[in-house]
């Protein structure tokens, strides 16, 4: 079976490390695919505005890649304007961050369209479809309508809104009929398969309705199943590269160079883009709130932030971006001392080597979202921790929470909750941090890419009812 595949973003950076290896794009669906894609025969969809390139194929790293040119504008509208201003802080619930703008609706429209027809050139019959995320939300009707007989997955990587959210988009029943295209529709959580059943039920009711894992449309009624599939980590490959000397040894330099070890230093860790949905300036306040509350930790405790660049061209990421320099810098100053600084923040994104480094070298990590899908963040940091040691601090707005069951539970707009969960963590006896860490790291091994892949397209292909991923799901 071929897999053609279509996201956004294409997943290669045009960059070479060291080894000469081409290097990845940072983002959490590339994070996820590449290993599905670089194992087959498929190919890779993406799009590339015309002033980088526009239309042509690229293949590095056992990847073939598709790319679909896009007018310089059209992209702005497509991409920026309707993709990041308006369903991505709409799906996170993050409404007063949300814009609409026609204009920007007709780019989206357009560009679909091309991906659409980019994609009917690249399948055979005998070819599976799988669409990613909500930039391409209405291809699947699309293809649907040119080839009635296709099999078409769709996989959204954000959250799914509550009817009442969704339903603030102007355009929201287009969206929810280029869906309804697919004959699979896959979430993170059981939770936003249900928000899709009910939007979709409601916005287009008459031609829609709910049937046992997932839903009728049109008459005679076509099934398009709705079902949650967690997405996973590549847990083998990042507890390899956690175990091997040459990390244990940057693990012992960057400890060292924290003076965790000669002044019984604890490092807690925060890894995002920089984002408003990640709860980056609630976590700095949070860490705040922490060292006023327990003064004993202040020169004990550090707290590093790896904050990588992401759509600085929006406003909204540009004012956040200010903001989080602001509240670093007056954390720094109310609290520092000549040989301690409490926040360490990097404002880069790291080789990947050095991103397991900081995973393994944290005694706790941070992941206080105010709304993620899964986060990949999560789960990496447990995979690290190959010493079944750690303590992970999670939102329970995130979808890993889901899952992660030996995580401390977290609001991430509680700011003295999260102050209390940091306390919490460092007094946790021994035996309970190891079990807890152990727990999750099974979980992670059991569930990774490949099992999320395989079941996303061992359902597509079967053809059967999905409702229960084979995982055990809290809502
Ligand atoms: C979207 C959804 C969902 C981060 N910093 C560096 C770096 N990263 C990598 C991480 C991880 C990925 O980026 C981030 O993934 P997340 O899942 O945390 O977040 P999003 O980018 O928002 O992803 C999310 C995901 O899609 C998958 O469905 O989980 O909810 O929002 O893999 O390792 N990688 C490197 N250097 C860095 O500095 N090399």
């Amino acid at each position: 079976m071929r897999v053609v595949l279509l996201a956004n973003r294409q997943p290669l950076s045009g960059r070479t490390d060291a080894a000469g290896r081409p290097q990845l794009t940072v983002g959490g669906l590339v994070s996820a695919l590449v290993p599905v894609m670089s194992a087959g025969s498929g190919v890779w969809i993406a799009s590339r505005p015309e002033s980088s390139g526009g239309d042509g194929r690229i293949e590095a790293g056992g990847l073939a890649v598709r790319l679909v040119g896009v007018p310089d504008a059209e992209h702005a509208g497509y991409y920026q304007a309707l993709a990041n201003r308006a369903i991505w802080p709409l799906f996170h619930s993050l409404i007063p961050f949300a814009h609409f703008d026609l204009a920007a609706w007709k780019d989206y429209v357009r560009v679909n369209e091309r991906f659409a027809e980019a994609a009917l050139d690249e399948t055979a019959d005998d070819d599976v479809v799988w669409v990613h995320d909500y930039h391409l939300m209405l291809v699947p009707r699309l293809l649907r309508q040119a080839r009635p007989s296709l099999r078409i997955g769709f996989f959204l990587h954000i959250p799914f809104p509550p009817f009442e959210v969704a339903r603030v988009f102007p355009w929201a029943r287009e969206l929810i009929a280029g869906l309804l295209g697919a004959d699979l529709v896959g979430f993170h959580t059981r939770g936003y398969a249900e928000d899709f059943d009910e939007t979709a039920v409601r916005l287009l009711h008459g031609d829609v309705r709910r049937s046992e894992g997932g839903i009728n449309v049109g008459r005679p009624a076509r099934r398009v199943r709705v079902g949650a599939f967690p997405i996973g980590i590549d847990a083998r490959a990042f507890a390899r590269e956690a175990a091997e000397r040459q990390t244990e040894i940057a693990v012992q330099r960057l400890r060292v160079a924290l003076r965790a070890e000669e002044e019984h230093r604890i490092v807690a860790l925060g890894v995002d883009r920089l984002d408003y949905t990640k709860g980056i300036l609630e976590r700095l306040l949070a860490v705040e709130q922490f060292l006023t509350a327990y003064p004993r930790w202040r020169g004990r405790f550090v707290f590093v932030q790896v904050a990588v660049p992401s759509r600085t061209r929006v406003e909204e990421y540009r004012r956040m971006k200010r903001q989080i320099d602001g509240a670093a810098g007056r954390i720094n100053g109310t609290f520092g001392e000549a040989g301690w600084m409490p926040i360490r923040y990097l404002y880069r994104s790291l080789p990947r080597r050095e991103l397991i480094t900081y995973y393994r070298a944290a005694d706790l990590a941070l992941v206080t979202p105010l709304r993620d899908g899964m986060n990949l963040v999560a789960k990496e940091y447990c995979a690290t921790r190959i010493d079944d040691d750690g303590v992970l601090i999670l939102s329970e707005l995130a979808g890993a929470a889901s899952e992660l069951h030996g995580a401390l539970r977290v609001n991430p707009y509680d700011i003295e909750g999260v102050a209390q969960a940091i306390a919490q963590a460092l007094a946790m006896p021994n035996e309970e941090r190891h079990r807890r860490m152990a727990a999750m790291r099974e979980h992670i091994a059991r569930h990774d890419t490949d099992w999320w892949a395989s079941t996303f397209l061992t359902e597509l292909m079967s053809g059967g009812l999905h409702r229960e991923p084979p995982a055990l799901l809290d809502a």
